[in-house]
């Protein structure tokens, strides 16, 4: 790297140190130069993230009380109770970027922030928390396992943990999911119905088409990203539709089709009028799922202000 005459080294030369690093495969680390959009994208990315795990809680803890059994109540309240976690661990790796804890609550509650489209669909009934399991997770890891390597440490490393967590969600959507394939007709049907009610909204968790998707260059090239939307999108339903197949579920897609050439599945179009209108909080949950934030924002305030009042007195000299 050359310096300059004032022995400072160029923004362009420290670019280039950069690059070099991320096509080496070298972890980029908190303390280590990175540029400014290097830097506000990734606290763009895991702050959002960080969000879903938050919002994420919602749809499945209102099942927690009417779980059918005791089993399958302890499993979901250690799920939900892991989503809160993700979201700690995730939350940090941002502040490792500068970004404060305030500044990304703020921007969730006043609605500024994004989150998983995907969680402002109801939980009509307990096949909902079933194939959210199976299908929600199931795509998360798909993404997580590819983020699990991104080029920034802090964010890759929580994704390591998260993803291990995570494979036990899916697992247990998985197993819910295979049971009740199998139970009377009617837990086919209820089940059938949750699958056609999340199938649209799981595909959209992957993200507009390539051709729409403003970030994915730059985190492509930056290694934050290494596979793009539609490749992940594509991934998923070609594990998914031959595994519910297998069942005697279906997806509700008149028009997939299996490639014979290529030997995949393709599916057909996604609505992306919907998929905005959610985005852009018009989706059939959005206002409730960011009030019941909000209200809990509101009653933790008293556990924010006893730890900051806790903290001060302990910071105070002991008197002899
Ligand atoms: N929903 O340029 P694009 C979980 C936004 S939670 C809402 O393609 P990018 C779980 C996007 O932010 C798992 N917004 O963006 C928890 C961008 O707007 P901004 C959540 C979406 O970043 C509890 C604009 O559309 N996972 O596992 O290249 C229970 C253009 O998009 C969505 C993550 O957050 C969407 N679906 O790609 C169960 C993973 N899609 O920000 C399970 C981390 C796009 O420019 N994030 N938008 O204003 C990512 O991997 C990527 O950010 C995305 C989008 C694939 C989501």
């Amino acid at each position: 790297m050359t310096q300059q005459a004032n022995g400072q080294y160029s923004d362009e030369a420290r670019m280039a140190k950069f690059e070099a690093r991320i096509e080496r495969g070298e972890k980029i680390e908190p303390g280590d130069w990175m540029p400014e959009a290097y830097r506000q994208q990734l606290i763009r990315m895991i702050s959002q993230h960080a969000h879903s795990e938050l919002v994420g809680m919602l749809p499945e803890g209102a099942w927690i009380t009417r779980a059918p059994n005791l089993r399958r109540k302890q499993v979901l309240l250690a799920k939900v109770q892991d989503e809160a976690g993700h979201g700690q661990y995730l939350y940090h790796a941002a502040e490792t970027l500068g970004a404060s804890r305030e500044e990304m609550t703020m921007a969730l509650l006043d609605g500024r922030a994004k989150y998983a489209s995907v969680f402002n669909y109801p939980t009509l009934n307990w096949t909902d928390v079933a194939v959210i399991g199976w299908l929600v997770d199931g795509a998360a890891i798909m993404n997580q396992t590819m983020l699990a390597r991104c080029s920034y440490g802090p964010y890759s490393r929580a994704m390591v943990r998260i993803c291990a967590e995570e494979g036990f969600h899916k697992k247990q959507g998985q197993e819910m999911v295979i049971q009740y394939a199998q139970g009377t007709p009617a837990q086919k049907q209820m089940v059938q119905d949750a699958i056609n009610r999340w199938w649209w909204p799981t595909l959209m968790m992957f993200g507009p088409h390539d051709s729409e998707s403003k970030n994915t260059p730059q985190l492509v090239r930056w290694g934050i990203k290494t596979k793009t939307n539609d490749e992940l999108r594509h991934e998923f339903v070609n594990e998914l539709v031959p595994a519910l197949h297998a069942l005697g579920l279906s997806v509700p897609d008149p028009e997939l089709c299996y490639d014979e050439a290529n030997e995949c599945w393709v599916s057909g179009p996604i609505d992306w009028d919907e998929f905005w209108r959610v985005v852009k909080g018009d989706g059939p949950l959005n206002k409730e799922r960011l009030t019941a934030r909000r209200d809990a924002h509101e009653n933790g305030r008293w556990v924010r202000e006893a730890l900051v009042a806790y903290a001060e007195r302990e910071a105070q000299p002991v008197a002899a």
